[in-house]
């Protein structure tokens, strides 16, 4: 009987190798990892939206997105981050090969969902960049967490790292026209479709807020149900 080499002894360049055999089994594997863990949080997200609106009569989450980076993608960011091409690195250099996004009515809800995600057990925050309190200069904002997730396979559990992107309905709609512009090469008025864009952000911001204290007024001002007259 002869023994299978193991991979981490086979030469770099075979590894490497994206048109090899072994590589396209490894990136495979790979991507079934990080399927598996979106399909992980995705239950785990609707689980505590569920028990979120049974606690609270109304949803965290308006929508949930998410995605699996495709290759070209993978090779896009690869190549703009100048990191090495290896599969045995990609997962630690790249953490939004997997991505999810977490679409709520509420600037709360944000920091709702979020405390909610940081009690859960099996889930570690690898890391946080917030933003929301820090907006970047095009006025983008969202709450972005890193996230190991376990991942059960025939060999054991490994951690899966995922990006979670949380954000109200109003810096999605602004942030998905904004990465519209982004992707158009050849536009005419760039500049000045990204300065009234910024512009827009504020106002998105003003939204957001006083939408947030609007609710907070009408929730307050709920009385409980009193006797029923007849
Ligand atoms: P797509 O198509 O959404 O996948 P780092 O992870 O720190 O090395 P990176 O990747 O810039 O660096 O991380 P960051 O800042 O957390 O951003 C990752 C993702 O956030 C992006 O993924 C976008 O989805 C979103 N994002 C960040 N900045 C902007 C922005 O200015 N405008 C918009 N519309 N989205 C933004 P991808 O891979 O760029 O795109």
């Amino acid at each position: 009987m002869t023994e299978e080499t193991p991979k981490e002894n086979l030469p770099a360049a075979l590894v490497n190798d994206p048109t090899s055999i072994q590589a396209i089994d490894q990136f495979r594997q790979l991507m079934l990892n990080y399927r598996s863990a979106i399909q992980v949080m995705r239950t785990k997200i609707r689980y505590l939206d569920q028990e979120y609106q049974i606690q609270n009569g109304h949803s965290l989450v308006d929508s949930l997105q998410s995605r699996i980076k495709s290759p070209e993608s993978i090779l896009e960011k690869v190549q703009r981050k100048h990191f090495d091409f290896n599969l045995n690195t990609l997962p630690n250099d790249m953490h939004d090969i997997a991505g999810i996004r977490i679409i709520v009515r509420f600037e709360d809800d944000i920091q709702a969902m979020e405390q909610r995600l940081a009690r859960q057990p099996d889930i570690r925050i690898l890391r946080r960049k917030d933003y929301i309190t820090h907006p970047k200069a095009n006025g983008y904002r969202s709450l972005h967490l890193i996230l190991a997730v376990p991942v059960f396979l025939a060999a054991g559990t490994i951690e899966v790292k995922v990006e979670v992107q949380i954000r109200t309905i109003a810096m999605n709609f602004w942030a998905s026209l904004e990465h519209e512009l982004n992707y158009k090469k050849q536009i005419s008025h760039q500049a000045e479709l990204k300065q009234e864009l910024l512009e827009k952000a504020k106002q998105v911001h003003e939204l957001d807020h006083d939408m947030n204290a609007i609710k907070n007024q009408i929730r307050n001002s709920e009385r409980p149900e009193g006797p029923k007259t007849i």
